[in-house]
């Protein structure tokens, strides 16, 4: 019995129970893989979804009556809510007070630069979990045996490509921890020597 998987059992649709103890079994395999904590990678994936059947206005009204403020990326994009609200549960009513588990929850929709292990882990985890019957799902899951950060670009690029095709809003943790990747597999390319020139954006071309 994996922890937690006594109480979410009937608290959620059977197709949302088994999809969460399948990601918690992919991300203990990956923790093992990986060196990273198998406890706390198993607690993460089995409650990374704990509130993905809320309906809209109970996720509103949580993070109101919690007093959390959200971005007008995550107010347009329903389907991040729960990864929002999902990990406020785990430190509220579950009392989990690991910051790498309350991030891995937290980011395991969008991604974002500068992700832990754990947070990389939670969110390949999710990806490639048994359920997952996508094209393309076996060129995912053995990149993820060979390379995390390469089955975390890969997730990214599927998940951008998606959303630009259906027209969705990408929140800017997605597309920064994309250009993430870009820079690190470009480091030479972008390497300027010593001076750092960049601006942080490019008003200055127009005052
Ligand atoms: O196991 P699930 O909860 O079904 O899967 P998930 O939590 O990975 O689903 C995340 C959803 O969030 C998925 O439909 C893609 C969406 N998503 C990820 N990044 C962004 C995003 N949606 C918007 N609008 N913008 C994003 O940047
Ligand atoms: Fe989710
Ligand atoms: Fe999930």
């Amino acid at each position: 019995m994996l922890p937690f998987e006594k109480f979410i059992k009937g608290r959620m649709s059977e197709k949302r129970f088994i999809h969460s103890v399948n990601v918690a079994k992919t991300a203990r395999w990956l923790a093992l893989k990986y060196g990273e904590n198998e406890e706390k990678a198993l607690i993460a994936g089995i409650l990374h979804d704990i509130t993905k059947e809320w309906k809209v206005r109970e996720h509103l009204e949580f993070l109101h009556r919690k007093n959390i403020g959200i971005t007008k990326y995550e107010y347009a994009s329903k389907k991040l809510y729960h990864s929002i609200t999902g990990s406020c549960l785990l430190k509220s009513y579950f009392k989990i007070d690991d910051c790498d588990v309350l991030n891995a929850v937290r980011f395991h929709t969008t991604a974002r630069p500068g992700m832990s292990n754990l947070e990389k882990i939670v969110y390949v985890a999710d990806f490639i979990s048994d359920d997952r019957s996508f094209s393309g799902v076996d060129r995912l899951r053995a990149l993820a045996a060979l390379n995390l950060d390469s089955a975390v670009f890969a997730g990214l690029i599927e998940t951008i490509k998606e959303l630009v095709h259906d027209n969705s809003i990408i929140h800017p943790n997605t597309f920064n921890a994309y250009n993430e990747y870009i820079f690190k597999n470009n480091a030479i390319i972008f390497k300027m020597g010593k001076s750092n020139w960049f601006m942080s954006d490019c008003k200055f071309l127009c005052k």
